[in-house]
């Protein structure tokens, strides 16, 4: 029953309840159609983003075509208290309209409702629409406290609202953004805010906001949008790859996701994204579309904020710009070879290419059609300095077109000048030998050659042997008689510039001329030898010495015929021997040989006095023993010193005397009237122009005079017994003679004694001895003792000396002195000419006495 009851009041209730509605329905359509003024309906809202609420709404249909204004308010919290309110016009054809609404609070901090209603200027406003609420987040964990906006990108100069949500036991009662504290605006029970005006940009690492309670902290980023970039330009380098570069006016303050984005957008193309890394130079590439010719670039630059684009057209053929890949430098001495390297696809095109080197400014230019291939451009350098060091750099155009960039520097140093000055000693004993010596002189103080090349080419058989050398100097044993000789020194690079020398086959030994140095040096000078055609070659070397004898040479112009050495290469007291080589096609020839001291000194050789001279009653001939051609002595010996004198008590100081032979050649000396039966000593040395050596001393005892105490006594008794037989005789004649007629007798035998002197002396010889004493040790030369003794010649006074076949030339000329001999001074006179025209002829005549005098090389 009761239930029927119920039921009954519950269905009585509900048709009241639609009696109700359907006249309130009534009249609201009566109201509605008497205004013509029908409510807005929201059909969606919705949150953008943390700031941006988009409503959509509809109104019905209207007909007229016009424009429609919307009053439209936003509330927040559950008070919807309002927080902002605006009118907006919409065509009235639009169907659904649509509203952005940007909030200062992030819509998370708390719920955010609109409505709207309609403004007509002829009726009043419609009625609004029902508020429609999007929820903040305010439904929190227990004790959880939430900060908005958080991990957000804020745009420099807005302003912006920082909220803190937090459970209702805690309390929240002061909030701060970055480092400042800010005033704290209540929201709603739970939820406070701080408003935050004109932020500023931040760096990469963002800007924090906080609060009081515990260590929690949101953490934003603010930035600017994107400007337009200027300076949009694109070239390519090799007609393969376009790179487009621009500029712009403020660096970008954020990395990472939140960084800037770059796209190139290529009109028939597809979009290129662009990694910049370099925010300095920014630059983006793509590959260049084959035919075509114009490109319409536009670059687009995005952040969250916004974007910004800029576009480029233009004809590739205006934009290219060739960079050289590769310089490459071969260095020579004078000259190098550049090479630039050009890889890209310039068919079609005319390039030029061009080269700068420093010091010098010099530019060159190269021109040539453009390929798809790698294309080389060769460029000589000429006349460059040896030893220096050079930069060079090149760049390229298309014709028309500006230059392309530069290639970096590329330094080199061009290789050093390298000369070689060569010449030969020749010894023709035993065997015919030539030691090759050279100099070198090099533009690179600091160049070390480490080895040499030497070839041989024989002209006879045209063979040519090569060989590596690391010292300055070679001996070459085998026959090189007429043979060309290159020596050229390893460098770097290869070889040097050649040096040249042709090995004569003939050996003529010219005339020795003695010379005289002075505080200048030596002086030389010989005469004009028409033949030489070349130079003269000057070759000095010390004789005498214990080796090695270090040659020296120089080279003299054929128009010379003289040279000055300087004192600074001689050393006083030693034998200098100069030879003159004149070159022709045939090499060099001997011309001249001559030797001199720089400055002589005083023999330090004693001569040898012979222990048992001839000795008569009243002279003594002295013999001796004395190398004057030896080239260990310190000067040219000049003459000897004879110092007599008398050992007897009897003597006083006037029975001294001194005598000079003036004959170096000459090895003997008669010293006469001497005193019979006495005791001498004889001192002797040799002399130079400056001074005497050291003196050898004998002592010699003159015979007595047998003879003339004979004839003394004899005589008398002769002519005693002579006049007594004559007495005897003519006793009975004379008798009655007076005493005086005997007088006589005493004064001629006082007479005699003195012509039987004369007569002595005339018995003996006096002359200087031959030169044949110089000839006392030769075992196989023509005895030549009938020959008049060679004195001192004009310009050469002393007698020559050769080695005697038998003799090895040997490299210790001092120890080998015996050796050595004298020859006449008939054989020496041979003219010299007559011994270079026909020298083959006379060679075996005059082998005997021409062979050289070698000083060996120390070897
Ligand atoms: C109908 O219109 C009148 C005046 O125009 C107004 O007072 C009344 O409230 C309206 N009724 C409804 C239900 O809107
Ligand atoms: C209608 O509104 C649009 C903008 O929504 C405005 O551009 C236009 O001028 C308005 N027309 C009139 C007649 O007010
Ligand atoms: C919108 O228009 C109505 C009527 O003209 C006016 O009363 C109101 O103040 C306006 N609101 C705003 C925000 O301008
Ligand atoms: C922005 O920077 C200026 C100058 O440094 C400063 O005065 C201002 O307070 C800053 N603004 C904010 C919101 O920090
Ligand atoms: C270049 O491209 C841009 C965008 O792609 C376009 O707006 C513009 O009209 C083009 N210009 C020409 C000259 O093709
Ligand atoms: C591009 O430039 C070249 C040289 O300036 C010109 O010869 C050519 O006609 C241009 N092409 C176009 C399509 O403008
Ligand atoms: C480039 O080619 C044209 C024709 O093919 C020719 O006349 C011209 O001499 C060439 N130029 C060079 C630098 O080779
Ligand atoms: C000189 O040459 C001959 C023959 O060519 C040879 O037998 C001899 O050994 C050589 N002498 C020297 C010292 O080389
Ligand atoms: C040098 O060569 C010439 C001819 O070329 C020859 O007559 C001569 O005998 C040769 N001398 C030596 C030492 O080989
Ligand atoms: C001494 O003189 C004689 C004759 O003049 C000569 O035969 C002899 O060889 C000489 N002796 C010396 C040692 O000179
Ligand atoms: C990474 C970077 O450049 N950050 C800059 C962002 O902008 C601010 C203000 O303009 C600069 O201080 C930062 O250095």
């Amino acid at each position: 029953m009761l239930r029927e009851l119920t039921s009954t009041t519950m269905i009585l209730h509900w048709t009241k309840m639609l009696t109700v509605f359907i006249l309130f329905e009534n009249v609201k359509g009566w109201n509605s159609s008497s205004d013509t003024v029908t409510v807005p309906d929201i059909i969606n809202l919705q949150a953008l983003d943390m700031w941006r609420l988009e409503m959509e709404w509809m109104m019905n249909q209207n007909e007229e075509e016009r424009n429609q204004t919307y009053e439209i308010q936003v509330g927040r919290t559950t008070n919807m208290d309002i927080v902002d309110s605006m009118n907006v016009s919409k065509r009235s054809l639009e169907a659904v309209h649509t509203l952005v609404w940007t909030s200062q609070l992030p819509l998370n901090c708390v719920d955010h409702s609109v409505r709207i209603r309609f403004i007509s200027e002829a009726s009043p406003p419609s009625s609004w629409s029902s508020w429609k609420t999007i929820y903040g987040e305010m439904n929190l964990a227990h004790n959880q406290i939430r900060l908005f906006p958080d991990e957000q990108v804020l745009r420099e100069g807005s302003t912006v609202m920082f909220c803190c949500i937090f459970p209702t036991e805690t309390h929240i009662t002061s909030l701060f953004f970055g480092k400042t504290l800010y005033e704290v605006i209540n929201i709603s029970p739970r939820v406070k805010a701080i408003r935050v005006e004109n932020i500023n940009a931040t760096n990469s690492f963002g800007v924090i906001f906080y609060h009081d309670r515990n260590s929690e902290a949101a953490h934003n980023f603010v930035t600017f949008p994107p400007e337009k970039p200027f300076d949009f330009r694109c070239e390519t380098e090799d007609m393969r790859l376009v790179y487009c570069s621009w500029k712009i006016q403020r660096a970008p303050n954020l990395t990472g996701d939140r960084r800037r984005k770059y796209t190139l957008l290529i009109s028939d193309s597809k979009a290129v994204g662009c990694d910049v890394e370099n925010t300095d130079h920014p630059s983006c590439g793509f590959d260049v579309i084959q035919q075509q010719i114009t490109y319409n670039t536009t670059l687009l630059v995005t952040n969250s904020l916004g974007q910004a684009s800029e576009t480029y057209i233009f004809n590739i053929t205006d934009r290219v710009f060739p960079v050289p890949e590769h310089l490459e430098v071969t260095a020579g001495v004078f000259d190098s070879l550049v090479i630039l390297q050009l890889d890209g696809c310039f068919k079609g095109l005319l390039l030029i290419c061009q080269i700068e080197l420093e010091p010098g400014g010099i530019k060159q230019d190269l021109d040539k059609n453009g390929s798809d291939s790698m294309q080389y451009y060769a460029f000589k350098l000429q006349h460059l300095k040896p030893s220096t060091q050079y930069s060079i750099r090149g760049r390229c155009a298309v014709q028309g077109n500006d230059w392309g960039r530069w290639t970096t520097q590329r330094l080199f140093i061009t290789e050093p000048l390298v000369t070689i000055d060569l010449w030969r000693q020749i010894r023709d004993h035993p065997n015919r030998t030539v030691t090759l010596l050279w100099k070198t002189v090099s533009s690179d103080s600091e160049l070390y050659i480490e080895a040499y090349n030497g070839c041989v080419s024989y002209r006879n058989t045209e063979r040519n042997v090569c060989m590596t050398i690391t010292q300055t100097q070679v001996e070459l044993t085998r026959d090189l008689n007429m043979s060309d000789i290159t020596v050229r020194a390893v460098i770097q690079s290869g070889l040097s510039e050649p040096a040249h020398i042709t090995i004569p086959s003939a050996y003529i030994m010219p005339r020795e001329k003695r010379i005289m140095g002075n505080e200048k040096g030596f002086q030389l000078t010989w005469t004009r030898d028409s033949t030489t055609t070349c130079d003269y070659i000057v070759e000095w070397c010390m004789l005498g010495v214990a080796l090695p004898c270090n040659l020296q040479w120089r080279k003299v112009p054929a128009n010379q015929s003289s040279l000055n050495l300087n004192a600074g290469y001689f050393k006083a007291g030693v034998l200098y021997e100069f030879e003159i080589y004149g070159c022709s096609a045939d090499g060099h020839r001997r011309h001249e040989k001559q030797i001199g001291y720089f400055k002589e000194q005083k023999p330090t050789q004693r001569p040898t006095l012979y222990s048992s001279p001839n000795i008569t009653w009243s002279s003594v001939n002295l013999k001796w023993s004395f190398n004057e051609k030896d080239p260990s002595h310190t000067g040219f010996i000049t003459r000897y010193v004879i110092m007599v004198q008398d050992d007897s008590e009897a003597a006083s100081n006037l029975s001294y005397f001194i005598q000079s032979v003036d004959d170096p050649c000459s090895k003997s000396w008669m010293v006469s009237g001497l005193e019979e039966d006495r005791s001498y000593t004889f001192q002797l040395a040799a002399c130079t122009s400056a001074g005497c050596g050291p003196e050898t001393t004998a002592v010699f005892r003159t015979r007595k005079n047998f003879y003339l105490l004979m004839v003394k006594v004899l005589v008398p008794l002769v002519v005693l017994v002579g006049c007594c037989v004559c007495l005897w005789s003519y006793r009975n004649l004379i008798r009655g003679f007076p005493e005086e007629a005997f007088g006589f007798l005493h004064v001629k035998a006082l007479d005699l004694d003195e012509d039987l002197y004369e007569a002595s002396e005339k018995i003996h010889t006096l002359m200087i001895e031959d030169c044949k004493w110089c000839d006392v040790e030769i075992l196989d030369v023509r005895p030549i003792t009938t020959e008049k003794p060679w004195l001192t010649g004009a310009e050469d006074q002393s007698c020559s000396f050769i080695t005697p076949e038998v003799t090895p030339p040997s490299c210790h000329l001092t120890t080998d002195l015996t050796n050595f001999t004298y020859v006449s001074c008939v054989q020496q006179d041979l003219p010299s000419e007559e011994l270079q025209t026909e020298a083959t002829k006379q060679e075996s005549e005059i082998s005997g006495f021409s062979s050289d005098y070698v000083t060996s090389v120390g070897t």
